[in-house]
């Protein structure tokens, strides 16, 4: 009997597995109760809202749903009011908004108020740093979904159809109304017309739910394609090819929303090329999509091998030309003033430009947190830049408030984020990166959200009921709740802390692998290689201490942060201690806040990245129970990996920077279980070696 049974239930787990891999994200499945859906209108979008609340209605059964457009003043853009029973907004888009809301709703048990329900930002907007031959920069969950290789690359086919209905989806029950479909890095021959065909078969596909298309140019596409001498901003060819190539673009995607560009940068060719500046460069552009109303989304990452600090570069740069650029184009700033660390402060960007619409761009990729490997949920990082009080129009200048337009008028709002989709099963590679895709998403709709509330909003639609089995129906909600959710749910809120802590910790940052990004290489300086790339110019590690002196008297980097900040960030007394190294040069005997001195510190601090991490091993493992075998090993095996890479972290980042400090790790604290040597032998600048 005991051998049926088991057998038994090996064939549930097994028939369980293939519908839990994590492709139905947050949207699985659900028994539907019966509903009619009542709507004077007709329209494709309308139609997915009626579809959507058919297929996942949990309201009272036999319902009838009521949905209406109409005029309400309490509502902008596509905001949406709820009632149990009826979903009411301006637009149809507003109504799709509603619908999922009111679903998720249901399904959280959250309450249904009423309220209007306002975007925080117009623009919410997905960037995919994919390729034509259909690599993705900085992708770790396959191959991109919109382009590949090969003779029938441009060929749209019935998968990919599905692919990227999935994808629309999805962004459409998070708020996300905007995609970006190619690398910044980019291609000149996206805007060739063999690309656009297959552009305006992705935007038809897409539209419906919303989501409009942008794409990134090369600047100097007129040299590349349309063989002019030059691609000059101020050039009238110029001026004319680009003219030309706007209207062709939109008599392939009518509605297409604009261009990303990443110009004198990295590299990129830009109007630096040509004497000129960024605002002509953007300006050449705006004026092309201006006529039907496209945008410029220009980006304000910029540093060149000379700055003495790179993290300067971008405000230096930009805030000259605040109030030169044309109403349709927004500078896009990424949130650090380096690039996407686990932490850094926000860009002091932020609230600084006052003539110039600004977008705040965060990575949902996992460049330098992990990959596809750890569990960091990034909701935490982004809560902490947005909410950064810059103090440019007095005390809660956040930088939430300085780029949604509640502080500046500017024409248009928006919020990027660097796209963590690829053709993996669970399209993200880590199942809890997901969560960020969700996260993102939730944040640009509403900016106040707290992290907590996402989390928990998260786990409750991808894992409640994973697994019914062994718990007893009666007893079920309050022992998920207790042993899945809350645990689940603190190891997500602590789990960016723990990275910073085994990776960068009191403000360290740019001390990883090169070119691959993912393990330590705070060693790495080949001889004749740029400066700013290599992890020494960051840390400045040396007998005297460690740290980059960016106060008044090292780089003066703090005199761009305005008032209170500049001088609590100088002054190395109220310096949050998160930052003390980002902006400080400090003796390894320097006593920190604990009591105890630098180095110590510094060890404390990854001892306990390190045995934060075991402990999410814990929670995981015991939180199985409540989750389907194929997700929980899943996400089991990369922890294990990610334990084994942060001890590698520490070891790594200890053993080299003992070789200046000088002094022992506290023998209380966990010895190395790494050399050193063969650490930095085997490093091939991939962080895959070790
Ligand atoms: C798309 C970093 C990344 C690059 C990326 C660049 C950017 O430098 O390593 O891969 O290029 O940022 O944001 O443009």
């Amino acid at each position: 009997m005991k051998i049926v049974f088991n057998i038994l239930f090996l064939f549930m787990v097994i028939a369980g597995l293939a519908q839990e891999d994590g492709h139905q994200l947050w949207l699985r499945d659900k028994k539907a109760r019966p509903v009619t859906v009542v709507c004077s209108k007709n329209s494709p979008t309308l139609a997915i809202a009626k579809q959507e609340l058919q297929n996942g209605w949990q309201g009272e059964p036999n319902a009838s749903v009521i949905l209406t457009l109409k005029k309400d003043k309490a509502l902008k853009d596509d905001g949406f009011r709820l009632s149990k029973n009826e979903v009411i907004a301006e637009t149809e888009k507003g109504v799709l908004y509603g619908v999922y809301e009111l679903l998720r709703r249901q399904q959280t048990g959250e309450a249904i108020t009423g309220e209007a329900e306002n975007p925080s930002y117009q623009i919410r907007i997905l960037n995919h740093w994919d390729n034509p031959n259909g690599s993705v920069e900085r992708g770790y969950a396959g191959n991109s979904i919109f382009w590949c290789n090969g003779p029938d690359s441009l060929t749209v086919t019935e998968k990919d159809k599905k692919f990227w209905q999935e994808y629309a989806r999805a962004n459409a029950s998070i708020g996300i109304n905007a995609s970006v479909l190619n690398n910044v890095n980019a291609s000149p021959k996206i805007i060739t017309p063999e690309y656009l065909s297959r552009v305006k078969s992705i935007a038809d596909i897409l539209r419906p739910y919303g989501i409009q298309i942008y794409l990134s140019v090369n600047f100097s596409s007129p040299s590349i394609l349309g063989k002019l001498k030059t691609s000059d901003p101020l050039d009238k060819d110029v001026i004319k090819w680009w003219n030309d190539k706007v209207k062709e673009i939109y008599s392939y995607v009518p509605d297409f929303g604009g261009f990303l560009v990443k110009a004198s940068s990295e590299g990129q060719p830009g109007p630096q090329d040509f004497g000129r500046t960024h605002a002509d460069g953007a300006n050449l552009l705006a004026d092309a999509l201006k006529p039907y109303g496209g945008i410029v989304m220009w980006r304000a990452f910029v540093y060149s091998p000379n700055d003495k600090d790179r993290a300067k570069q971008a405000y230096n740069e930009f805030m000259p030309l605040d109030g030169q650029f044309r109403d349709n184009v927004i500078i896009q700033v990424k949130n650090g003033p380096v690039d996407f660390q686990p932490r850094e402060p926000f860009s002091p960007l932020f609230g600084a430009m006052k003539q110039t619409s600004v977008m705040p761009e965060l990575q949902v990729t996992m460049e330098y947190l992990g990959h596809d490997k750890y569990l960091v949920f990034l909701s935490t990082m982004w809560e902490e830049v947005l909410q950064s009080d810059t103090y440019r129009q007095g005390e809660g200048s956040t930088v939430a408030r300085c780029t949604d337009g509640s502080i500046y008028p500017q024409k248009y709002t928006a919020m990027a984020g660097v796209a963590n989709v690829g053709l993996d099963t669970n399209w993200c590679g880590h199942q809890f990166n997901q969560a960020n895709w969700y996260a993102f998403g939730r944040l640009a709709w509403n900016v106040n959200l707290k992290s907590e509330q996402i989390a928990d909003e998260w786990l409750k639609l991808t894992f409640y009921g994973a697994q019914s089995s062994k718990l007893g129906e009666a007893n079920y909600d309050a022992d998920w709740s207790a042993n899945f959710l809350t645990p689940v749910k603190q190891m997500m809120l602590d789990s960016r802390e723990a990275a910073v802590n085994f990776m960068t910790p009191l403000g360290l940052h740019h001390i990883m692998s090169a070119n691959g990004h993912y393990g330590p290489g705070p060693w790495w300086a080949p001889k004749g290689m740029r400066a700013d790339w290599t992890p020494p110019y960051y840390h400045k590690a040396g007998s005297d201490g460690i740290g980059f002196d960016r106060t008044k008297t090292g780089s003066d980097a703090v005199s761009q942060y305005h008032e209170p900040l500049a001088s609590q960030l100088n002054d190395i007394n109220t310096c949050p201690e998160k930052y003390l190294l980002w902006f400080h040069h400090l003796a390894w005997d320097y006593k920190v806040k604990s009591g105890r001195n630098l180095w110590d510190e510094l060890c404390y601090r990854y001892d306990e990245g390190v045995n934060q991490v075991r402990s999410f091993q814990k929670v995981w493992d015991k939180a199985g129970v409540y989750v389907d075998s194929t997700r929980f090993l899943e996400v089991q095996r990369k922890l294990r990996i990610q334990c084994v890479n942060a001890v590698l972290w520490k070891d790594a980042c200890l053993l080299y920077f003992q070789q200046f400090s000088e002094m022992p790790i506290p023998f209380e604290l966990e010895r190395p279980v790494n050399n050193l040597d063969v650490m930095m032998h085997n490093d091939r600048g991939d962080g895959r070696s070790h």
